[in-house]
């Protein structure tokens, strides 16, 4: 397995809309395996291709808490089959909006249809973080972040910040590069 970089928003890799694949094979299966790597050392409790850069539709998720048994969930291809017209509110976050939460509405209960990491066509149902964090990972193959979710002011403040840390950081780093050649 391999742990894999999380690319951070704004970026225009996190909003494409992702291709399925066609089967679950080794490739798929490797991806799935260090998509879940990457998440469990982040850490966090679901991961999207996307987010390491491939524009694929493969998630995973575990919602286990802490101490308990781990829970992987490794889905391609995942639809939604039903959704609640009962919503339920959540304060969410996201590896690629690092250090930014925010409440997010979304239906409360949804089943969901997927391949699983050996090709199977599998069906869950799911309520509570599950349920968000699935529709969440689900947003993100569509090039959807959680701020897209919330009013125009407070994404345009999360989205500023995140710009000027990636503008601080780049220049930390240059600054490191000049120091370099001039040693
Ligand atoms: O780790 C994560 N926590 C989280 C909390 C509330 C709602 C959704 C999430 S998903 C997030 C990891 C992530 O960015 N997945 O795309
Ligand atoms: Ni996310």
């Amino acid at each position: 397995m391999a742990k894999l970089p999380i690319i951070v928003a704004p970026d225009p890799r996190l909003k494409l809309a992702c291709k399925p694949v066609a089967r679950v094979d080794a490739a798929v299966r490797r991806l799935m395996d260090d998509m879940l790597e990457t998440m469990y050392a982040a850490p966090g409790i679901g991961l999207a291709a996307p987010q390491v850069g491939i524009a694929r539709r493969v998630i995973v998720v575990d919602v286990a808490r802490t101490g308990q048994e781990p829970r992987p969930l490794r889905m391609a291809n995942p639809e939604i089959v039903w959704a609640s017209d009962q919503e339920a509110s959540y304060e969410e976050g996201c590896l690629s909006l690092p250090e930014h939460y925010a409440d997010v509405v979304r239906p409360e209960e949804v089943r969901v249809r997927y391949l699983d990491h050996e090709n199977e066509i599998r069906e869950i149902a799911a309520k509570g973080t599950l349920a968000t964090c699935i529709q969440h990972e689900m947003d993100h193959l569509e090039g959807v972040l959680f701020v897209d979710h919330i009013s125009a002011l407070k994404r345009g403040m999360i989205l500023r910040k995140l710009t000027k840390s990636k503008k601080a950081k780049a220049a930390e780093a240059s600054e490191t590069v000049a120091a370099g050649s001039a040693r």
